[in-house]
């Protein structure tokens, strides 16, 4: 009996895929480049289900039905394009490459043009919630063609998270739709974690509370707002003791945060599509300030400034950070998904918002009670500009706001860096303005450059002539 799909890639992610779909029933047949992990996985975890370990690439194609459907979940760059390459020539046409790996969505666009050339389909996926979510129900974000992920649909619904009896896996979108949305995803992930680790700060050096004891705050905050995956296992990480030094475990952890790009990406795709990211953006940039150890190490000694230690009433200082980091967090959903809007526009994309928050709900490392705010957000305003316009999150956060003012006043007085923070409440605060200060930089663009500027008053765009008589003149 042939297999209805396969997998190729046995590291962590593409082994624990495939006994999530044999589990749940589906044959699987499954391959790796090194036979060796072919015939471990086999001995480890065959008797999980009907899987066929098969050595050779042809041998994997020949044990698949058709339209066969090919899950390849190898390191993303260049060993997908092998891969590919390798595959293509043994596959018929009408079969379908899926790739679950965290793709660049332009280069999951080009593999399918490339495949499409050669009467194959091809399918980016998303797959979060790490190698946990993998076994037990990812978030999944399919994109590609609508009637191919149709040939799918019903494994990737099957071995999906599921959240109040709906999958946390529906179609995204065409093209590299979804390795985009799983893209903008981890971006979120970045902001998220850099606003846990402020609050983490703020919490040790303002108000002088030790790692456990943050922890037991965290546990605390899981039950209201903010209950998420990341914030229940927070309270897990400072809760964990040293078994070398008896130590909390994150006071012996070196500060310096490594990346592997999808946060960067998503900084760099916000910046060509011009739309104003800055809570995702100040988290990479805050992860490549933390690496800058040596350097952090001399200016300790040398760059003067306050000393951070507590003068507040603690309790209000804790509920007013928690205040403060709810409020920045609706800042970084409500820029990731104006992001989200913005490239579904870009590429026509048609995304469905809601349902991005929906598929988010469960097996992610986002998941998050508040998603269904936003599903319901979307629900009931499709065209919704910004998340922050809709009544639910115009009120959390004219609630939350004088609680934030006040963390960001502590924090610059004391001398705490709260990149994210601080620059989501810049935004709240510009984007709330009927008329910014922009006036001025045109005006001196167009004195340096004769670049122009409208007028409030008039159509059309006008220049001064600064460097003769200074004259405004209509400009075409
Ligand atoms: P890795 O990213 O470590 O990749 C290892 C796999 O790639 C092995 O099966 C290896 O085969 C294969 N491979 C390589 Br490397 N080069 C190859 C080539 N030229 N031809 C064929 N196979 C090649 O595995 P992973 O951590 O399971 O992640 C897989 C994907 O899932 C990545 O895109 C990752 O970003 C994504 N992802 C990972 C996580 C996570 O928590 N780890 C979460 C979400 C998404 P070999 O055995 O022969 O060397």
């Amino acid at each position: 009996e042939k297999s209805r799909i396969g997998v190729t890639g046995l590291a962590v992610m593409g082994a624990n895929l495939a006994r999530n779909m044999a589990r749940r029933g589906f044959p699987v047949a499954v391959h790796n480049r090194t036979t060796s992990k072919t015939t471990e996985f086999m001995k480890d975890y065959g008797d999980e289900g009907a899987f066929t370990g098969t050595e050779s690439l042809q041998e994997f194609v020949d044990a698949l039905e058709t339209p066969r459907k090919i899950v390849v979940m190898v390191k993303a760059g260049k060993p997908v394009d092998a891969v590919i390459d390798e595959l293509a020539p043994l596959l018929d046409s009408g079969d379908i490459i899926i790739d679950a790996g965290n793709s660049h969505f332009p280069d999951t666009d080009r593999r399918a043009a490339y495949c499409e050339e050669r009467g194959l389909r091809f399918m980016g996926i998303g797959v979060s919630g790490g190698e946990e979510g993998a076994l037990n129900g990812p978030s999944i974000m399919p994109g590609g063609p609508q009637e191919a992920y149709g040939e799918v649909e019903e494994i990737l619904t099957a071995i999906a998270a599921n959240v109040d009896g709906t999958p946390c896996c529906t179609h995204v979108g065409p093209g590299g739709a979804g390795h985009y949305v799983k893209m903008v995803h981890n971006g979120i992930e970045y902001a998220d974690i850099q606003l846990i680790a402020e609050a983490y700060d703020l919490l040790t050096h303002v108000a002088g509370l030790s790692a456990p004891e943050i922890g037991t705050i965290f546990e605390e905050w899981n039950s209201g707002d903010l209950e998420s995956f990341l914030i229940e296992i927070t309270g897990i990480v400072l809760a964990k003791t040293d078994e070398k030094t008896g130590k909390p475990l994150v006071d012996v952890i070196v500060d310096q945060a490594e990346q592997k790009g999808t946060g960067r990406w998503t900084a760099i795709d916000a910046l060509d599509l011009g739309v104003p990211l800055t809570g995702i953006t100040e988290a990479v940039f805050a992860r490549t300030l933390s690496n800058l150890r040596d350097e952090r190490r001399e200016a300790s000694t040398t760059l003067g400034g306050p000393t951070p230690g507590s003068g507040k009433n603690r309790d209000e200082l804790v509920e007013d950070i928690r205040q403060a980091l709810y409020a920045s967090k609706v800042v970084a959903y409500a820029q990731g998904f104006a992001q989200m809007r913005a490239a579904s526009q870009a590429n026509d994309w048609d995304l469905d918002l809601g349902a991005m928050a929906r598929i988010w709900r469960g097996g992610c490392i986002i998941r998050a009670q508040f998603l269904n705010r936003i599903t319901e957000a979307y629900e009931s305003h499709p065209d919704l500009d910004n998340l922050l316009m809709v009544p639910y999150f115009t009120e959390a956060v004219a609630n939350a706001q004088d609680a934030w003012r006040r963390v960001v006043v502590t924090a610059t007085e004391q001398g705490v860096a709260i990149p994210a923070f601080s620059s989501s409440l810049s935004y709240y605060d510009g984007y709330r303005r009927e008329r910014g200060p922009a006036n001025l930089i045109q005006g001196l663009r167009d004195y340096f450059g004769a670049h122009t500027y409208a007028r409030t008053d008039a159509d059309g765009k006008f220049h001064t002539r600064w460097s003769q008589d200074g004259s405004e003149v209509a400009a075409d």
